[in-house]
């Protein structure tokens, strides 16, 4: 797949709207959360970077991936410009990693399609932890990073 090789932290920052009057939800699943938080960190660093004010970050937890889609769709009847939904499914024994991926995507979609504010994708699907870590901080960047710019731009539209 083309995104492969992509380094998600990677960016061009005259493209990126002032986040000053900005204010963005983070919803951040426990599950894997070695893994989420470094995706959390990613995003809260980048939108600081770009002048979203420490106070208009909001983080909330959900115990796990399949969660994010209830705690979207309550972030969003709140005064949020932008929500950003985080999480790391993992490949396993079963099919359970085919059925939440899927439901995650579909409900976020769903929530873009129907919603005031815009969701946007932190989700990791991997094979294994070590191919998360790479994309959570590691050389293919983080996809934290990836999500804070993308949130900064929709909420420009
Ligand atoms: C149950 C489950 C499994 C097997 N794997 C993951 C995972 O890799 N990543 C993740 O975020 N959550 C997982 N979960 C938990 C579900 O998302 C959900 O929290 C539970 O099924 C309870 O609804």
């Amino acid at each position: 797949m083309a995104s492969a090789n992509k380094n998600l932290s990677k960016y061009d920052p005259s493209m990126v709207p002032n986040g000053t009057s900005y204010r963005i939800c983070l919803i951040v699943s426990e599950w894997n959360h070695e893994i989420t938080n470094r995706l959390y960190i990613g995003a809260q660093k980048t939108l600081l970077k770009h002048n979203v004010l420490p106070e208009n970050i909001v983080k909330i937890h959900v115990p796990g991936s399949f969660e994010l889609i209830y705690g979207a769709s309550k972030a969003q009847t709140q005064n949020f410009d932008a929500i950003i939904v985080m999480g790391c499914i993992i490949k396993g024994e079963t099919r359970h990693f085919e059925f939440i991926a899927n439901a995650v995507a579909q409900g976020i979609k769903d929530l873009n399609v129907n919603g005031k504010s815009p969701v946007i994708f932190c989700v990791l699907t991997d094979d294994n932890i070590e191919q998360s870590f790479q994309r959570s901080g590691g050389k293919m960047g983080n996809k934290g990073v990836e999500s804070a710019i993308t949130a900064l731009k929709m909420i420009s539209i």
